[in-house]
């Protein structure tokens, strides 16, 4: 388990030696020539070197044993180097060595881009698991897209969001190899391309374990075409060669809302037929005899991340009976044994449905098929005796649209959510009309994160405490036994020190933001801190409507009892979701206001983080005071965010939502700030509720509100804030008011934030708590959750 670190620390010379012989051939300069992008991409090499052998020993041995395969359109990896060298046991003593020959480890860090292949939570959580699952020992491999250009970055001109182009690896990509002979062909009703897979390799925490992240890219199936070159019709040949790269070439920016476009399904089809096609061919080879495919579903389990993936299902039907000559009944049953659906949020607009006619422009193979799994279920409910109407929520297609979800459930060995109480939705509610007929799919698996990545890596200081603290590092590898740092609990000389972790780790990120926001914050403020996509169920515009309330008290009242707090929001917004770019514009506006206000500046500050990203967040969540978890209970599947803050000694200023809720229940509700209506609550108003009573009868809010429309903040004519004045308070076009209860929740929220002011002073009690959230986060390593479905559900 541990040679190979060995063997990097025997041969550190060897290491060395490697190192700059990588760095002279790459670039074909003396070393004091190279620079320092030189530098990094060397380094990749010689680390890419060194894992080669793991690599291969690991795909060689697993070749005739069952794994899984998590199929998803995100893999939101960040930066690999760091967590590479962590994973490895070698971060330090590369970090020295590179010391030795005067490189500052983190400067070349800099230089890689992150491999921003996902949006948000969803994405980010699949990088997680293929992490723990290498570190479980859980053969598991990833199966995605190589998007050419990841997620937009950000820019924040005069205070709004304007997005750019983010060719991250127009450098060069250090941590992929292309493996040119594992190829596929995909064919479209009209196009048909090449698939060519980079691997990535997935190291397992100091235990030699590799797994792959095998991402697709396409590529015209001929370079060039003859025909139209003979022709001297170069601008053909040429436009053929995009419309290949096309269906690669960059990641939609939407988080939750689906995207009905052509060229998403196009994408969907392109990695799924790759790695289906890649499945089958491989099980050929090592199980040659089973020419019946019988066995398949005993080797293969794929886990779908939410509806994206689901095209993988008619499509292996479609290889098994198509290319194969198997029985179209039998191949619906080996593939009924095979998938796993995983459900990643009950908001409407996230359930993906395809349009008839847009699956058959795209692969009409696959609408046959569904169509075949359709029309056998409804007879099945026929046959049962069920009427039309108690037919309709089941079926996969109904006015020409197919309801992919309901084809994943259908086809599908297990349906989970996200964490309890997300499940437990699904169960009653978004899927209840399945639940009634096939309880036994339905399971929870509560979300985890890599404590790699989100500790080890992130936050050396307080790692190096944990480990001080508990007289070994085993906590990294079962991060359960954090519990045991409660038996310091009492202790004042410990929680002196958690408190000057907090304290040094806030310092850095003040430098960091003066350095990239042209920022001052003060350290020995209250760091509050929000970051994630910018949603209305996430509620920012809830965080600013408060920040405002607050700056206008205190000008009014400059004596009020009020401890400092820097309020930091960061987040992207959808390029085509108008409101949540209003409410960004928001918080840069609120910003500026405050921000160069003397009569309050000194106490209060907010910051809006540009371009947040994992690598950005690395520096975040170490840093924090209060972690802003305050969706509207009932919409948040799970969150990760919020557990990345409580593993890092934040308390969660949060909702009863999502995995919020386990937060409490593990850290206890005393140690965190609990606001808000429950869901029950919310569903028992829903019909009744006027948000404009609330504006009525509450100063605070109406104060806050109509500042949007007052004049005082400046929206440059954009309409903006009009309309966000206008989704709080004025039902619009069939929407209501205020459906996310901002208004609802208000008071609350105020109240909570006074709570935590008062006590702040308090830094004993404050540590405690902080202590034990930290103490109790060993629920929420991802090396659990995954486990998990090791366990429950592809019984690996
Ligand atoms: I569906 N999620 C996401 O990031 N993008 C999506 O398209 C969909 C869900 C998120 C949820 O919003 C989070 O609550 C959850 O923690 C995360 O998926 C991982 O499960």
């Amino acid at each position: 388990m541990k040679e190979e670190i060995m063997k990097i620390k025997l041969n550190k010379n060897k290491f060395m030696e490697d190192y700059i012989e990588n760095l002279q051939r790459i670039t074909l300069k003396n070393f004091e020539d190279t620079s320092d992008k030189d530098k990094y991409f060397a380094l990749c090499d010689t680390i890419m070197e060194r894992i080669n052998q793991e690599w291969r020993d690991c795909k060689n041995k697993t070749k005739k044993t069952k794994k899984a395969y998590y199929f998803s359109a995100e893999f939101l990896v960040g930066r690999s180097l760091g967590n590479n060298l962590i994973n490895l046991g070698i971060y330090d003593e590369v970090k020295e060595l590179l010391d030795e020959i005067d490189i500052d480890f983190e400067s070349i860090e800099n230089f890689e881009d992150d491999a921003a292949l996902g949006n948000g939570g969803l994405g980010r959580l699949a990088a997680c698991f293929m992490d723990s699952a290498a570190s479980q020992k859980i053969d598991m491999y990833g199966y995605g897209v190589r998007y050419r250009e990841g997620l937009f970055k950000q820019k924040i001109e005069n205070g709004f969001q304007v997005e750019e182009g983010d060719h991250w690896i127009k450098d060069g990509d250090g941590w992929s190899i292309r493996v040119e002979s594992d190829s596929k062909i995909v064919k479209f009703r009209d196009q048909t391309v090449k698939a060519v897979p980079y691997d990535m390799p997935m190291l397992g925490f100091e235990n030699g374990q590799v797994n792959t992240l095998r991402l697709w890219q396409s590529e015209p199936f001929e370079e060039f075409d003859f025909s139209y070159f003979n022709n001297f019709q170069y601008d053909k040949a040429v436009e053929e060669k995009n419309r290949a790269e096309d269906i690669t070439r960059v990641l939609y920016p939407n988080d939750i809302q689906r995207e009905g476009k052509v060229l998403r399904l196009k994408q969907q089809y392109f990695f799924c037929s790759a790695s289906i096609q890649d499945l089958v061919e491989k099980y050929k080879k090592y199980f040659e005899n089973d020419l019946q495919f019988e066995n398949f579903s005993k080797y293969h389990v794929i886990q779908l991340n939410d509806t994206h993936p689901i095209v993988a299902i008619p499509e292996l039907i479609r290889v098994l009976v198509d290319e194969n000559g198997i029985d179209f009944d039998r191949a619906v049953e080996i593939t009924k044994k095979t998938f796993a659906f995983t459900n990643h949020t009950v908001l409407q607009e996230a359930l993906e449905t395809w349009p008839k006619d847009i699956m058959l422009e795209v692969c009409p193979r696959c609408f046959d098929i569904i169509e075949k799994i359709n029309d056998k279920l409804v007879e099945d409910f026929k046959a049962k005796g069920l009427s039309e109407e108690a037919i309709d929520p089941y079926r996969i297609i109904r006015y020409d649209q197919i309801r992919m979800a309901n084809l994943a459930i259908v086809m599908s060995i297990s349906v989970n959510g996200v964490a309890k109480l997300h499940t437990k939705i699904l169960k009653d509610d978004t899927f209840n009309h399945w639940y009634k007929i096939m309880p036994e799919k339905f399971n929870n698996k509560t979300n985890g994160i890599t404590p790699r990545r989100w500790l080890v890596y992130s936050n050396i200081r307080l790692s190096n405490f944990i480990t001080d603290k508990l007289g070994s590092d085993d906590w990294k590898y079962d991060l359960n036994k954090l519990k045991e740092l409660e038996k310091y609990l009492e202790d004042d000389k410990v929680l002196e020190e958690i408190n000057q972790i907090k304290y040094e780790n806030k310092k850095d990120l003040a430098r960091y933001i003066l350095e990239q926001e042209n920022i001052v914050i003060n350290p020995d403020s209250i760091f509050d801190i929000q970051i994630k996509r910018i949603h209305e169920y996430k509620r920012q515009h809830l965080n600013i409507l408060h920040i405002i309330n607050l700056y206008h008290r205190l000008k009014k009242n400059p004596d009020m009892n009020f401890y400092p707090t820097t309020f930091i929001l960061g987040g992207k917004a959808a390029p085509g979701y108008f409101r949540a770019k209003a409410i960004i514009k928001l918080a840069n506006e609120v910003a500026r206001v405050i921000n160069k206000d003397p009569d309050v500046n000194k106490k209060l500050k907010v910051v809006f983080i540009e371009n947040y990203r994992v690598s950005y967040g690395e520096k975040l969540f170490p840093a924090a005071d209060i972690s802003e978890q305050i969706s509207t209970a009932g919409k948040e599947a799970s969150g990760t965010g919020n557990m990345k803050f409580m593993l890092n000694g934040a308390l969660t200023l949060g909702t009863y939502d999502g995995a919020n809720i386990e937060i409490f229940e593990k850290a206890g509700v005393e140690n965190n700030y609990i606001f808000g209506a429950k869901v029950e609550e919310l569903n028992s108003i829903r019909d009744s509720y006027s948000p404009k009573e609330y504006y009525h009868k509450n100063s605070d809010i109406k104060d806050a509100v109509d500042s949007l429309v007052s004049g005082e903040l400046n929206d440059d004519n954009s309409y903006m804030f009009l309309d966000i004045y206008n989704s709080l308070i004025n039902p619009q076009g069939g929407e209501k008011a205020d459906s996310y209860f901002l208004l609802k929740d208000f008071e609350d929220y105020k109240k909570v934030h006074e709570k935590i002011n008062e006590e702040y002073s308090d830094r004993k009690t404050w540590d405690r708590k902080a202590l034990k959230n930290i103490a109790n986060a060993g629920y929420f390593s991802s090396d659990r959750t995954i486990l998990e479905y090791a366990k429950d559900i592809w019984k690996i």
